[in-house]
């Protein structure tokens, strides 16, 4: 058995991204085969619950009000609209459920009491529940454990070097306080990042190098391609080629084997075989929905033939929690 380490060299790491992409690939599969079913792909949703209007500069998003994107500001949604679009994600095969705000950091007002409501009722329904709400502290971190919240999504995005070409108005160790946070209140971590955002290889080494030398690796690292939206400073950047993802997704599985690695953003624009190169890869979870956050994804119809071709299965909620929340009949997609 592969064992699990935290103390990869960057040397190692860059030797195992730089690999021959086929001995990277069987490599990959094969640590995969060790620690997860094959055939199984956990079917995320994500929705933003608050959106636009953010006062942070990150180069690649459209939602950051100082660039003029076609996103429209939307104040917190109500908690029964977020219940019913949570039922709706279930209906349709979903097991885990992403709320995204765009906030700098989360405040302690009557909105961050919305969302622990959100959170106490999406769970309650058996879906494992996730937040991405900018930063937190240990005492916010934990009111959403006790609120019954599963996950927390905080990308480190890029490496430590290219992280300010990025982002100005907000660090790379902020990032690493609100995992440390999310860590220490037993939520479980999901961390990642962006490809094709002009960054090297190296940079690209760089970042997993952090993720899989934290004390304990995140439990979800999101691989995201980055979908250039027009009015942000990223917005003509070519896209990411597919050998890039893959031998991303190949890296994080060989490095963090029991982690799930999440095939994010840019599915639009792969094919199914892309795709099925991204799975064999190691990848094992998709965002399922047309739309993103703000951004478009493929059709659920689309991703359920390609399930069907790649002979692929949801994976039920709650496969590594140590204690089920709530034991729920799952509906098949
Ligand atoms: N505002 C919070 C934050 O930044 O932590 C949470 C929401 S933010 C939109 C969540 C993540 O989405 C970002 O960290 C980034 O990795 C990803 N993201 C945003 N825009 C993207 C884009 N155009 N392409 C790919 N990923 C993107
Ligand atoms: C992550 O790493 N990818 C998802 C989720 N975490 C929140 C978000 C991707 C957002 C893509 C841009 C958009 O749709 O606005
Ligand atoms: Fe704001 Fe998050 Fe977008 Fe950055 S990524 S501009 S923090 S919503």
């Amino acid at each position: 058995m592969t064992v699990i380490r935290n103390n990869w060299t960057r040397a190692e790491i860059t030797e195992i991204y730089n690999s021959p992409i086929l001995d990277l690939i069987y490599r990959s599969a094969t640590v995969h085969r060790e620690y997860h079913d094959a055939q199984e792909v956990q079917v995320c949703t994500l929705l933003s619950v608050k959106t636009g209007g953010c006062p942070e500069d990150c180069s690649y998003c459209p939602q950051a009000a100082r660039y003029h994107t076609d996103v429209k500001v939307q104040k917190l949604l109500e908690v029964d609209e977020v219940i019913t679009a949570a039922k709706n994600a279930q209906e349709s095969g979903s097991t885990r459920f992403c709320m995204g705000a765009a906030w700098r950091e989360v405040r302690d007002n009557k909105d961050f009491d919305k969302v622990l409501d959100m959170v106490k009722g999406v769970n309650g329904m058996g879906m494992e529940v996730c937040c991405t709400l900018g930063m937190l502290t240990e005492e916010q971190a934990q009111k959403l454990h006790d609120a019954g919240l599963y996950a927390y999504n905080h990308n480190l995005d890029t490496s430590e070097e290219h992280y300010d070409k990025i982002i100005s108005t907000r660090t790379y160790d902020d990032r690493l306080n609100t995992l440390s946070h999310v860590r220490k209140a037993k939520i479980s971590v999901c961390s990642g990042g962006i490809i094709g955002m002009g960054e090297s290889h190296n940079d690209r080494v760089g970042m997993l190098h952090v993720l899989s030398n934290l004390p304990e690796h995140p439990e979800s690292v999101p691989v995201n391609a980055l979908v250039p939206v027009e009015g942000t400073p990223l917005e003509a950047q070519p896209r990411v080629p597919i050998w890039d993802m893959i031998r991303m997704i190949a890296t994080a599985r060989i490095i963090m084997p029991k982690a799930m690695v999440r095939l994010s953003a840019g599915r639009i624009t792969m094919s199914f075989e892309e795709q099925a190169m991204c799975f064999m890869a190691g990848a094992n979870s998709i965002f399922a929905g047309d739309k993103l956050l703000t951004t478009p994804n493929p059709e659920v119809d689309r991703d359920k033939d390609m399930f069907q071709i790649l002979n692929l299965k949801p994976r039920k909620s709650f496969k590594d929690a140590t204690k089920p929340q709530v034991s729920f009949e799952q509906i098949p997609v």
